[in-house]
């Protein structure tokens, strides 16, 4: 039953992108409408990574939900493996994106609490897995890491990444 539920949410997300695309011409559209690729940047290659990051996702003992470390710096044009370790005992995600992307993707999670996303720049991981982001920071910036598993969200799981510019 959970299986279904899934795939339905993922059929109205894939519709209602679809749809979203035939209005703005596609991607990940920001309040200004003209950007198709994501201000945190793009997919990274296997092959093109700088370094590692590890990140690990876990519950603490009074009740809040974080990651370790909280904050994360990285340069403009870096490729990055973040290699995400889930030692808590609940299900947690890594997603990276601007602070709008992350409230709106908050917010859809809300509505659809089952709702399990597969894009390139997030990997959710039961308790005790490991999984790893690689993703190419194209622009500099301050941008977010954060769990959109209703609730987390709001107790502690999210940190701040700096993307400083080259040069
Ligand atoms: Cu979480």
């Amino acid at each position: 039953m959970k299986k279904l539920l899934t795939l339905a949410a993922g059929i109205v997300l894939a519709s209602s992108m679809a749809h979203a695309a035939g209005q703005h011409a596609g991607g990940h559209d920001n309040s200004d409408g003209h950007h198709e690729e994501m201000a945190v940047g793009e997919p990274g290659e296997a092959g093109k990574v700088s370094r590692n990051v590890d990140v690990v996702m876990r519950e603490t003992d009074d009740g809040e939900m974080i990651f370790e470390p909280n904050s994360l710096e990285v340069r403009q044009d870096e490729t990055i493996r973040f290699r995400v370790r889930n030692k808590g005992e609940l299900e947690h995600e890594f997603v990276l994106d601007d602070h709008d992307g992350v409230m709106e993707h908050k917010a859809v999670m809300e509505r659809m609490p089952e709702m399990e996303h597969d894009d390139p720049n997030s990997v959710r991981l039961d308790p005790g897995k490991r999984g790893e982001v690689i993703w190419k920071f194209t622009n500099s910036g301050t941008f977010e890491f954060a769990c959109l598993i209703p609730g987390h969200y709001d107790s502690g799981m999210k940190g701040d990444l700096t993307v400083e510019a080259k040069n």
